[in-house]
């Protein structure tokens, strides 16, 4: 997948996606991250971007003219992308969103900073505009990032087959299951004894009732979604009468 960022910070977006597992993906060729700087386009000495609205207020607008000139360079290397606009006032950013824009050829981000853009390059450009959350960020560049993150880690064969696992139950809209290491008795807390008997079915059954609860408790938004389905009943099956499954002693 062809990643093209829009930023005025290209060497904030690099930084950071040129570490950790955007990194994996570029070195595998499963997706390539270029930055487009609107400073490159602009016509005056000082290379101005930003320009003061209309109709006064407070703070400055990126300029119609250098962020479209960067918003068309970036289309016309990213030819099959859609254009996304991270903005406060888009539609939310979701697994289903990231799940779907996984599977394009491309994608062009777009960051504003400042006050935002000038809207006809919106109407002019943009295809969609994202939000990572209700909450307000000083420019797109970390909802670039987390978006970008977010994607990397489904296309395909990026991630080994352990992490493949911990996608899945994502995937499935269930939270993890709680993790423990050595020692077996830490400050008078024991490690859950059904982990140290190395029956993996039953393990992996406890661990799917885990999963459950933590959602029902946690999410039960996505828990309840559908009603209380056969995998719900079975989660929490596992979950309050786990001897049930102990006293199947099969390997
Ligand atoms: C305080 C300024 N706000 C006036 C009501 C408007 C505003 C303009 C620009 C708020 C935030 C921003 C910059 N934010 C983003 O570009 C952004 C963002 C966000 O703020 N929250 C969640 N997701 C995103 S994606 C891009």
């Amino acid at each position: 997948m062809q990643i093209t960022v829009v930023t005025l910070f290209p060497e904030l977006v690099r930084a950071v996606m040129h570490s950790g597992m955007p990194r994996v993906a570029e070195s595998q060729g499963a997706m390539a991250l270029a930055t487009v700087n609107p400073r490159d386009f602009a016509q005056d000495r000082h290379r101005t971007v930003d320009d003061r609205p209309f109709g006064g207020g407070p703070g400055m607008l990126l300029k119609p003219e250098t962020l479209a000139a960067a918003i068309r360079a970036a289309k016309a290397e990213n030819s099959e992308a859609a254009v996304w606009l991270l903005s406060p006032q888009g539609v939310r950013l979701d697994r289903d969103l990231v799940a779907a824009v996984a599977t394009q050829p491309g994608l062009i981000l777009v960051c504003g900073r400042y006050e935002g853009v000038d809207q006809r390059v919106v109407d002019a450009l943009v295809d969609q505009e994202v939000s990572i959350g209700d909450y307000v960020l000083s420019g797109g560049e970390l909802g670039a990032m987390v978006l970008i993150d977010a994607v990397v880690r489904r296309l395909p064969g990026v991630l080994g087959d352990a992490e493949s696992v911990v996608q899945d139950s994502f995937e499935t809209a269930r939270l993890d299951h709680p993790h423990y290491t050595r020692p077996e008795c830490w400050e008078d807390r024991a490690v859950p004894a059904v982990l140290l008997g190395g029956n993996h079915r039953v393990i992996e059954a406890w661990r799917a009732g885990q999963r459950g609860l933590n959602t029902a408790r946690h999410r039960p938004d996505l828990f309840y979604g559908q009603g209380l389905d056969d995998r719900a009943r079975a989660e929490l099956t596992a979950a309050w009468a786990p001897e049930a499954l102990w006293q199947t002693n099969e390997p």
